[in-house]
């Protein structure tokens, strides 16, 4: 039953509390944003702000027990070839929930270099960014003229 309001919870919430149970969860960028310094909020969410839908990680993560274990780890859950850990930077599966953070806190809220996201393949991250890349760029003559 407990494990059951957990999983419900962590659908509808995108539960904060989750980000410390795996492994660099608020330094994945978010290649669905515009913003190249924007980090994901939500990993297990196809709303990278929370709520709504699981993506095959999230439902992964509730599969094997809400926390970070061997199993998550090891397992792909965006099926694009690299391990959930290899993607959050825990190639060997080492870390645990109880673990300190190796970063200062503020550093922990921009995206590493490395990390990729465990719930949207590769191929799909890469086409995010390409087209954030080809955006048009905010156009100079809309800013403000000097006074
Ligand atoms: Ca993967």
């Amino acid at each position: 039953m407990y494990a059951l309001v957990l999983t419900l919870v962590f659908i509808s919430h995108g539960f904060p509390d989750f980000n410390r149970k795996i492994p660099n969860s608020e330094r994945v960028r978010d290649v669905r944003s515009m913003d190249p310094s924007e980090n994901v909020r939500a990993l297990g969410h196809s709303n990278g702000f929370g709520g709504g839908r699981l993506n095959d990680f999230g439902e992964d993560f509730v599969k094997f027990g809400l926390i970070w274990n061997e199993k998550i780890c090891r397992a792909d859950s965006d099926g694009d070839g690299r391990t959930n850990g290899e993607e959050l930077g825990d190639p060997d599966c080492t870390w645990t929930p109880d673990e300190e953070l190796t970063c200062a806190d503020e550093d922990c809220t921009y995206p590493l270099p490395g990390l990729s996201h465990p719930g949207i393949p590769q191929d799909e991250e890469d086409e995010f960014t390409e087209r954030r890349k080809r955006a048009p760029k905010p156009s100079s003559s809309m800013a403000p003229s000097p006074a």
